[in-house]
């Protein structure tokens, strides 16, 4: 598709380009054999992400979808229930990879605007053990929330859900991929709300802007089984230094920038809402996304298309609507020329 000038990409996070100290460190990593434990960069990553996390280990995975995985085959036996919500990424957007390498059934829960399982309906699911029920294995969590517009659980509404499962015995797992967009909107450290629950999956490639890897944490023997899930999947890597190099700066360099993305993201929203028509719940606007929906009679096809005429990329949500993510190669001047494209492409037709 041709752009009049460099298009300023608001489609994802994950479209970020390595920083030029990410590729240094890249091209200077101290590598060795990870399958013998002995790359010290990625040893040296996984006991950062432990420890940013509170957790006693971690293990590093090639994507966000290859953690949530290995964190599930780690929980569930074969047959063993995931309790999960009916807009969680797991559910939507990973190849239902779960299922067709646990045969791990989905029980989905129904999500609330803001992201948010209710503790009472996830109380109710968790099976009693019987003969005929499933074991429940995991409940899944997500935070920040992505298809619900990168919302945030708060700390309160975090511990009355892990709750209702630590009471019945059931481990929780959250879908970190942005927990560090999660802990700047709240201001507490990641490793606060990785408290709250058993195991934790984030990303680097996403608002940090590493090229490749997340972390999966927990305790020992959950990491230990995690990393055979990791084998099973064909995941497990050699001299992966060369990549955990470039999550080790993400790791000390992008994360205290990530209230940025907040604000413009909030602009961004804002603008958006000033738009006749234009449907964008700014309650939900509180980390680096943005969910909006076009004025009635305009498809998202045609934003989607007008937008990229002028250089402005973002993605279809499907029944959602529309998405627009910031991250660090969004600076104000690309808000700005955004909200232009914004408001031509969707401006009210004057008979
Ligand atoms: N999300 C991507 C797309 O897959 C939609 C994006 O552009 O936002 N959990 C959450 C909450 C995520 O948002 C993502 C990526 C993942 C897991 C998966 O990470 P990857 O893409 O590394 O497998």
């Amino acid at each position: 598709m041709p752009f009049p000038t460099v298009p300023i990409d608001l489609r994802s996070d994950t479209v970020t380009r390595p920083t030029a100290a990410m590729r240094r460190a890249m091209a200077e990593a101290e590598v060795g054999d990870d399958q013998y434990g002995e790359d010290p960069t990625v040893n040296r990553l996984e006991e950062r992400a432990a420890e940013l996390m509170g957790k006693e280990a971690a293990v590093f995975v090639a994507s966000g979808t290859m953690g949530n995985l290995v964190a599930l085959l780690a929980h569930c036996g074969r047959g063993d229930e995931a309790i999960l919500g009916d807009e969680s990424h797991i559910f939507w957007y990973e190849s239902g990879g779960a299922a067709a390498l646990g045969g791990i059934p989905f029980n989905l829960r129904p999500t609330s605007g803001l992201g948010r399982l209710d503790p009472d309906d996830v109380a109710d699911q968790i099976r009693a053990v019987r003969p005929g029920y499933p074991r429940t294995g995991v409940v899944c969590i997500e935070n920040t929330h992505n298809r619900c517009g990168g919302t945030v659980l708060p700390l309160d509404v975090l511990r009355e859900l892990t709750g209702v499962a630590r009471e019945r015995g059931v481990p929780v797992h959250m879908d970190g991929a942005r927990i560090f967009n999660a802990a700047a909107a709240l201001g507490v450290p990641a490793s606060t709300i990785a408290a709250e629950v058993d195991t934790v999956q984030f990303c680097l490639s996403k608002g940090l802007a590493a090229p490749v890897g997340s972390l999966v944490a927990g305790d020992a023997p959950f990491v230990e089984a995690a990393r055979q899930g990791r084998k099973i999947v064909g995941g497990a890597m050699r001299q992966a230094g060369v990549i955990a190099a470039a999550g080790l700066v993400a790791l000390e360099e992008m994360v205290d920038r990530l209230s940025e993305d907040h604000a413009r993201a909030r602009r961004l929203a804002e603008g958006l809402a000033e738009i006749p028509g234009v449907n964008v719940d700014l309650e939900t606007v509180q980390t680096n996304i943005v969910i909006f929906r076009p004025p009635a009679g305009l498809d998202s096809a045609t934003v989607i298309e007008g937008m990229a005429t002028q250089g402005i990329r973002i993605s279809n949500y499907g029944l959602r609507g529309l998405r627009m993510v910031t991250h660090y190669e969004i600076d104000d001047d690309a808000v700005d020329r955004a909200l232009e494209a914004a408001a031509s492409v969707m401006a009210p037709i004057h008979a």
